[in-house]
């Protein structure tokens, strides 16, 4: 009814797996795979499915589970009895054993835990396919983007570290990957599987603090291993911010980085984590974002005409997180001007939206904008930073 049409000659997919947004982590975590139905609701009451390839993901299998993470800590994954109470971490004497990481009160052993982590993987796996064997310019996997996961270990909500196996089958077809993430957490776990690379370049954008943010990694002068053997040396970029960061700042700091990122290493795929804690008023998070500062990074991206894939990621208030992945949906799509802001009357949940527009002011969503700690010259010493290790780069 909004005339949403394909765009001609361009093709955008959208993977999902409706199984794993009925999974639980438990009543108090902030990590909730509802949003994603949230999100599918608001997608389709806008007819954006009739301009996309939709595909229903299969469970990634344990075969291509391995390609990243180690049988050991798979077995386990795939064996550890629920807990229904989550355990303790912060005190010792109730904690009992904890392996892996598994089963403290971040990444609890809830049930279904396997499938679920194997059909959020089994997205990212589908959609990096579909961008190698040229099916799709962009591919849509708002399940995965859980990109604290190591080899063998869970962190930060994080078990299987999709990201990492989408780059690694995007790496079997083109020569180089930028991989570039905008959750306001620090992208550890994909940035520490491709530090001994030169074919893959790591940015992330967070929130820095090594004390007080999780996960505490992630200072302007971390740039991977600096030894002189190392092809990866300098193929790690970190962008460390402080509270309350504004729309016009993010999308400065995100074009004169990314635009002088692509010249030098002239990227042949994106890998682009869309994480919502990034936006004002998460539950999580710490800065002033807008659906649509958030959203000027994909259109930035998009318009460097280079196959991506769009991951999805944290995101803890979510009717943000359904706001701002709708209207990136409409991005790829290229529809966003056709859409009205007005969350249509049919959307089920629309209750849930509070404010009945797609792109709410920061007044409503918090009342008060958070203080924003972030100094136009600390901004231009962090670009600066950026622009010398380029030197490094390519050509
Ligand atoms: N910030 C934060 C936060 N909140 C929680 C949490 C709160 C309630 C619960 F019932 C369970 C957990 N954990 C954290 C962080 C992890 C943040 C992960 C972000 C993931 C992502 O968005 O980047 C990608 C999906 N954990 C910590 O801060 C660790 C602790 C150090 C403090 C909190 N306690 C509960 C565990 C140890
Ligand atoms: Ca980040
Ligand atoms: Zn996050």
């Amino acid at each position: 009814e909004y005339n949403i049409v394909r765009p001609k000659g361009y093709t955008v997919s959208y993977h999902a797996s409706p199984e794993m947004e009925k999974h639980h982590f438990g009543q108090t975590h902030p990590m909730k795979p509802w949003r994603l139905t949230l999100t599918k609701s608001l997608v389709t009451s806008y007819g954006m499915p009739f301009a996309m390839d939709n595909y229903n993901t299969r469970p990634a299998t344990y075969e291509e589970l391995k390609s990243f993470h180690a049988s050991d800590y798979l077995d386990y994954l795939a064996t550890a009895p629920p807990e229904d109470q989550p355990r303790d971490i912060d005190n010792p004497e109730k904690a009992g054993e904890v392996k892996f990481n598994l089963g403290g009160s971040d990444c609890p052993l809830f049930h279904g835990l396997y499938d679920y982590c194997s059909m959020s993987a089994g997205t990212s796996v589908d959609a990096a396919r579909k961008i190698c064997n040229g099916q799709s310019d962009i591919a849509i996997a708002w399940g995965g983007g859980l990109h604290h996961a190591k080899r063998s270990e869970a962190s930060g909500f994080c078990y299987i570290n999709d990201i990492v196996l989408g780059i690694l089958q995007l790496l079997r077809c083109y020569p180089r990957v930028l991989y570039i993430d905008i959750d306001v957490h620090h992208g550890d776990g994909v940035e520490e599987a491709f530090f001994s690379t030169d074919r893959v370049m790591t940015v992330s954008f967070h929130k820095y603090h090594p004390d007080t943010f999780f996960p505490g990694t992630g200072g302007l002068d971390d740039n991977g291993p600096k030894s002189e053997h190392n092809p990866g040396a300098h193929h790690a970029i970190n962008v460390p911010l402080n509270d309350g960061i504004t729309d016009e700042q993010y999308s400065w700091l995100f074009e004169s980085i990314i635009g002088k990122i692509n010249e030098h290493f002239r990227p042949s795929a994106i890998a682009l984590q869309c994480g919502a804690d990034s936006l004002a008023g998460d539950r999580l998070g710490r800065f002033n974002l807008q659906v649509q500062g958030h959203g000027a990074c994909v259109e930035y991206c998009k318009k460097l005409g280079i196959p991506m894939i769009i991951f999805g990621g944290g995101g803890y208030t979510p009717r943000n997180v359904a706001r701002a992945w709708a209207h990136e949906t409409s991005i790829a799509i290229g529809c966003q001007n056709k859409i009205p802001e007005e969350i249509p009357q049919h959307t089920p949940w629309r209750e849930h939206f509070i404010h009945d527009t797609l792109f709410p002011t920061l007044e409503q969503i918090l009342g008060e904008p958070r203080a924003n700690r972030n100094t136009p010259k600390r901004l231009q010493e962090i670009v600066q930073h950026v622009h010398e290790q380029l030197r490094f780069v390519g050509h």
